[in-house]
């Protein structure tokens, strides 16, 4: 897999913590920048990946074995890399995406239970050696999330778990934000909009000065 020059972030965060709305928030910074990007989202992100994501996120009578939920994440991931992401960083665009293998990591393996090592490995065959440059988590009490997320929508398959399992993908965003540093940014998402804004704006001008000190 040959990449970049283009530059990589992602967003994440738990259920209801904001990160659709500050995508359209963070496009239109890049926008300002005058940088070249695309958005996209997963699971899901071709046609193909979002026929995965609809089967992902259907609630459903029959249980939905570990194994088969991470399995069908990495195959829509690998899609979505093939078809979109690694394209557009190759072209030189910016990549913006609404969850990525983080999500895997604190959903999968903190809500689910699975052993990060398969994770891993999963990881390293479908995405080799890419990663994100950025990962931005907007964190939020879980009670907070899942009652703006409540207005919203109804409950998809994972927002009818219970609040243990969530509680266990925050805590697993932030311990994974703590081991590496230089690649993520927290920002605290139980603020009022504008100043959650404000906050993500800082965090992109750091990396903006950053990259441009390479
Ligand atoms: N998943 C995904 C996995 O299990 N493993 C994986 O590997 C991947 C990639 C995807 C689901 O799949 C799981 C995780 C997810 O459960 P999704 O749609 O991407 O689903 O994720 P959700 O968390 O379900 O996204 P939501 O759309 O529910 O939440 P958002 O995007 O975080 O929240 P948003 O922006 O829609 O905001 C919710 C409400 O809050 C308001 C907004 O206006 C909106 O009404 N709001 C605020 N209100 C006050 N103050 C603020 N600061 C606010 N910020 C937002």
């Amino acid at each position: 897999m040959i990449v970049k020059p283009g530059k990589f972030i992602t967003v994440e965060g738990g259920e209801g913590v904001g990160k659709t709305t500050n995508m359209a928030f963070i496009q239109s910074w890049l926008e300002r920048q005058g940088i070249d990007h695309i958005k996209t989202r997963e699971p899901g992100g071709t046609p193909l990946a979002e026929d995965i994501r609809e089967l992902l996120l259907s609630p459903r009578d029959e249980a939905v074995n570990e194994n088969t939920e991470l399995l069908l994440m990495f195959a829509a991931r690998a899609q979505h890399l093939a078809e979109v992401i690694v394209p557009a960083l190759e072209r030189g665009q910016w990549v913006l995406c609404d969850r990525f293998t983080d999500a895997t990591y604190a959903y999968q393996g903190g809500g689910r239970g699975v052993a990060m090592e398969k994770i891993a490995l999963l990881e390293n065959l479908v995405q080799e050696q890419l990663r994100p440059d950025l990962t931005l988590i907007l964190d939020a009490p879980v009670a907070q999330g899942l009652e703006r997320a409540s207005k919203r929508s109804q409950p998809d398959r994972f927002e009818q778990e219970k609040l243990d399992f969530f509680e266990q993908v925050r805590e697993c965003y932030l311990s994974r934000a703590k081991k590496i540093p230089m690649q993520y940014r927290i920002v605290d998402a139980s603020q009022s909009l504008a100043q959650v804004q404000l906050d993500l704006g800082e965090q992109l001008n750091q990396f903006m000065e950053a990259s441009c000190n390479e």
